[in-house]
C-alpha cells in the first residue's frame, strides 16, 4: 500500500480524499495556494505544502510544483481529484516518469477517452449502443452537409477535444450546417487546440443517464450503477440522483452490460463514468466517458454502501476490488450548493460566511470545506457544499431532503439552496416528469409575466 498520498486538489473533494486516506492509515499532503491558506484540506491532511499565489494556472494546475511537493515530503502517490489536472494525460505522465503513481489511468487511457470521437469508435466497435452519426471526425463541410442530410435534422456538430457540453452545436436545417460548421470548428481550435468535429442525430429531451465503473487492475470491470444527471443549467449538474427513476430493471441491466463491455474492452483501469442520452422510449446511446471521479460520485456510495475513494487506492495499488455490486438499495440525491446568486443569473457570490449551519440526522451527508467565518474566493469555482440524502425510495429521499434544507442555514453569501427548495415542490420533478430541458423551461416558465 501507498506510504504517502498527495492530494492535487482543494475544497471538498480534498477533504473527501483525506477523509478516506484517514480511515485507510495513509498520511497525506495537501497542496495549496496563498489564497486557500485557511482551508480545510490544509488543516486535515498531516502534511501541507504551499504551492503558488491564488490563480490556479500558477498553483493547482503547475505540474512542475505539485510534482515537487511530492518529491520533498515523500508521497508515492497522487490523487488528481475531479478537474484541474484529473484528465491530464501530461500529469499522468510525468507523475509515472516520476516515480509517483497517479491514482487514476493511463495518460494512453486518459488521452483515448478524451478524443470523444475515438472513444465513439471504440464503443461502437464492439456493440455500445452509441448516437447515429459520423464514424469518427467529419473531414470538411461538404461530408458533414451529406451525412446531415442522412441522418436528417436537427443534427449536433460536437468537438472531438471538448466534451461535457463545451463546443455543441444543434444544427436544425441544412442552411445552416455550413456557418454551424465552421465556427464550431473555429471555436474548438481555440478552445482545445484541435478544430476536429463528429456529427450525430440530435437526441430530442434526452435523459442524461451514467454509469459508475471501476476496473480492477486485471480487466475486470463492475459496474455500481446509474445515475441521472439530467437538471443541468448550461451543462452545470445542479443534482443527481441514484437510482435513474424511469429506468426498468432490463434497460438497466442493459445499459449496466453495455457500460461493462466498454470498459473491458479498453482495460479500463480504475473509476470512470461511462455517459448515456436515453430517450422517451428508453433506448440509450453512449455519448463520454470520464476518466475521473465525478462530484457525484456520493449518490453512488450512498445507494450501494461504497467507499468509491477507497476502490480508486485499492486498485492504483494493485489491490483487489473490496465491494462487488449489488442491487441499488433505496434512493439517493446530491444537491450541489454554490455561491451564486439564483436571483442574479447564478452570478458567483463569492465573500466571507458570516453564519452557517449544516443539516444532519440519518440520511443527511453533507461534503463541504466551508465553516462559520470562512472566505468563499472568487478564484475558483463556486461549489461550496453537496447535501446528500438517502431514503427507502425517491418520496422518502425527496421529504428528508426538503427536511434537511430547513435545518440548512447560511449568512453572508447567496446560495442555490432556495433554487433547490423551488426544485423540490415543482410537480413535475416531484413526478419525475422531466428532462435535460427542465431548467429551461422552469427558467422560461418564471420569466412569463
Ligand atoms: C447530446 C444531446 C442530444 N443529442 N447529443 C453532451 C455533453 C453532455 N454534457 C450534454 N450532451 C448532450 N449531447 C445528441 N446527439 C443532449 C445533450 C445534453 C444537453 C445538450 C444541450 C443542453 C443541455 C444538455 C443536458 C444534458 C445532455
Amino acid at each position: 500500500m501507498f506510504k504517502k498520498i498527495l492530494i492535487a486538489n482543494r475544497g471538498e473533494i480534498a477533504l473527501r480524499i483525506i477523509r478516506t486516506c484517514k480511515e485507510l492509515g495513509i498520511p497525506t499532503v495537501a497542496v495549496y495556494s496563498e489564497a486557500d491558506r485557511d482551508s480545510l484540506h490544509v488543516v486535515f491532511a498531516d502534511e501541507a505544502v504551499c504551492i503558488g499565489p491564488a490563480s490556479s494556472k500558477e498553483s493547482y494546475l503547475k505540474i512542475p510544483s505539485i510534482i515537487s511537493a511530492a518529491q520533498v515530503t515523500g508521497a508515492d502517490a497522487i490523487h488528481p481529484g475531479y478537474g484541474f489536472l484529473a484528465e491530464n494525460s501530461e500529469f499522468s505522465e510525468i507523475c509515472q516518469e516520476s516515480g509517483i503513481k497517479f491514482i487514476g489511468p493511463s495518460p494512453d487511457m486518459i488521452r483515448r477517452m478524451g478524443d470523444k470521437a475515438f472513444a465513439k469508435d471504440t464503443m461502437r466497435a464492439v456493440g455500445v449502443p452509441v448516437v447515429p452519426g459520423s464514424e469518427g471526425a467529419v473531414a470538411d463541410i461538404k461530408i458533414a452537409k451529406r451525412l446531415a442530410s442522412e441522418i436528417g435534422y436537427p443534427v449536433m456538430l460536437k468537438a472531438s477535444a471538448g466534451g461535457g457540453g463545451k463546443g455543441m452545436r444543434i444544427v436544425h436545417k441544412e442552411e445552416n450546417i455550413e456557418n454551424a460548421f465552421q465556427t464550431a470548428s473555429t471555436e474548438a481550435a481555440a478552445a482545445f487546440g484541435n478544430p476536429e468535429l463528429y456529427l450525430e442525430k440530435y437526441i430530442l429531451n434526452p435523459r442524461h443517464v451514467e454509469i459508475q465503473i471501476v476496473g480492477d487492475s486485471r480487466g475486470k470491470a463492475y459496474s455500481y450503477g446509474e445515475r441521472d444527471c439530467s437538471i443541468q443549467r448550461r451543462h452545470q449538474k445542479l443534482l443527481e440522483e441514484a437510482p435513474c427513476p424511469i429506468l426498468t430493471p432490463e434497460v438497466r441491466k442493459k445499459m449496466s452490460d453495455a457500460a461493462i463491455l466498454g470498459a473491458e474492452s479498453v482495460k479500463y483501469e480504475g473509476a470512470g463514468t461511462i455517459e448515456f442520452l436515453v430517450d422517451k422510449d428508453l433506448n440509450f446511446y453512449f455519448i463520454e466517458m470520464n476518466t475521473r471521479i465525478q462530484v457525484e460520485h456520493p449518490v453512488t456510495e450512498m445507494v450501494q454502501n461504497l467507499d468509491l475513494i477507497k476502490q480508486q487506492i485499492l486498485v492504483a495499488a494493485g489491490k483487489e476490488i473490496e465491494n462487488k455490486p449489488r442491487k441499488a438499495v433505496g434512493h439517493s440525491f446530491e444537491f450541489r450548493i454554490n455561491a451564486e446568486d439564483p436571483e442574479n443569473n447564478f452570478r458567483p457570490s463569492p465573500g466571507r460566511i458570516k453564519y452557517l449551519h449544516f443539516p444532519g440526522g440519518f440520511g443527511v451527508r453533507v461534503d463541504s470545506h466551508v465553516y462559520s467565518d470562512y472566505v468563499i474566493s472568487p478564484h475558483y469555482d463556486s461549489l461550496i457544499a453537496k447535501l446528500i440524502v438517502w431514503g427507502t425510495d425517491r418520496e422518502h429521499a425527496i421529504k428528508r431532503a426538503l427536511r434537511a434544507f430547513d435545518e440548512f442555514a447560511i449568512e453572508g453569501v447567496k446560495t442555490t439552496v432556495p433554487y433547490h427548495k423551488m426544485i423540490l415542490q415543482n410537480e413535475d420533478f416531484r413526478n419525475n416528469n422531466y428532462d435535460t430541458s427542465f431548467i429551461e423551461k422552469l427558467t422560461a416558465k418564471k420569466l412569463e409575466v
